[in-house]
């Protein structure tokens, strides 16, 4: 605890996460270690936190009444630091609350910052906020822990679309039965995506795709549109089933691409308040 992870990754974990967002053989850059522009997807800048499913801090210890199979994704915010991420790497992440609150809903939010360095050089590649969403877990007042002030200004940014009118893009894709269980190769081992009676138990009716894996597959279609981008936010509002069909619409302003993503076979939203912002010259 408190002591950094170590996250060591090869093109083999590069190929396996991009084949876990439904990159196929017809995009060898994604799935061919020889291809002359191979390369990771951006959203891998979520994977090394996780390092091996195992959580940095204690969330026992941060709130009462934790049980891990009640936690959800709640929302998600990274920042690359020098675009694009290696295909491969060692890197240390250390991580820390920067809020611990109560909700009245009979839930927690905690909210972590994960600094995850080069293991050699020392040099900052990636930092991600992480909010998790505990149901049925109870903050006393001696354990909230509020350092908005810490938080990155882009990950505690509001990205309303209502007023935005009709998207400047749309796009439709399938996720695929099997995907959270691909999708766990990459460090989430969470049950809650593969044992449906643990789903059943934690009341839903069959397992949940990963929120990562939801927000992957959707910014992989707006990586692909609008290019690079090196801060992203997004707030996951409903669950997914793996094989369920999504569409993302997204609306440009400026060098910031706002987006939803709504689940076709139940009508939710399931991405909301969601953003990514363009380096350099964007595509569009
Ligand atoms: O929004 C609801 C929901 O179901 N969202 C989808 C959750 C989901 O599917 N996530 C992805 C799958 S889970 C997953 O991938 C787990 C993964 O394996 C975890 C890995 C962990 C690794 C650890 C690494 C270290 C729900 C249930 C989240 C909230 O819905 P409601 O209870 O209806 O909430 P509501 O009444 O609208 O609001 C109550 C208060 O909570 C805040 N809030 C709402 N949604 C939030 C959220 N906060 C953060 N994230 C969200 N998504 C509201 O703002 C409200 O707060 P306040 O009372 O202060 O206004």
């Amino acid at each position: 605890k408190g002591k950094p992870k170590t996250f060591k990754y090869t093109s083999r974990d590069v190929i396996l996460y991009n084949l876990g967002l439904g990159a196929t053989t017809r995009e060898l850059q994604y799935t061919y270690e020889n291809h002359s522009q191979f390369q990771v997807l951006p959203t891998f800048a979520t994977i090394p936190f996780m390092a091996d499913g195992s959580i940095d801090m204690n969330f026992e210890e941060l709130v009462n009444n934790f049980n891990y199979s009640m936690l959800l994704h709640g929302e998600q915010y990274f920042k690359i630091n020098k675009f694009p991420l290696p295909t491969s790497g060692e890197l240390k992440t250390k991580g820390k609350p920067l809020q611990v609150l109560g909700k009245s809903s009979k839930a927690a939010v905690i909210v972590c910052g994960y600094e995850s360095v080069d293991a050699k050089t020392g040099e900052p590649v990636i930092y991600n906020e992480g909010t998790f969403f505990v149901r049925n877990a109870v903050v006393p007042e001696d354990k909230v822990i509020n350092k908005t002030n810490e938080r990155a200004p882009f990950a505690v940014k509001t990205f309303a679309t209502k007023d935005l009118g009709s998207p400047d893009f749309e796009v439709e894709i399938s996720t695929f039965e099997d995907q959270a269980a691909l999708y766990r190769l990459s460090g989430d081992y969470n049950p809650l995506h593969i044992d449906p009676q643990l789903a059943k138990a934690v009341k839903f009716p069959k397992p949940i795709l990963h929120g990562l894996c939801t927000l992957g597959v959707s910014v992989k279609q707006l990586f692909e549109k609008y290019g690079p981008f090196d801060e992203l936010k997004a707030r996951f509002t409903n669950i997914v089933f793996p094989g369920d069909r999504l569409k993302v619409k997204a609306w440009k302003r400026n060098n910031i691409v706002i987006f939803q993503t709504i689940d076709l076979n139940t009508g939710n939203v399931v991405l909301d308040n969601s953003a990514i912002k363009l380096i350099g010259k964007s595509k569009l």
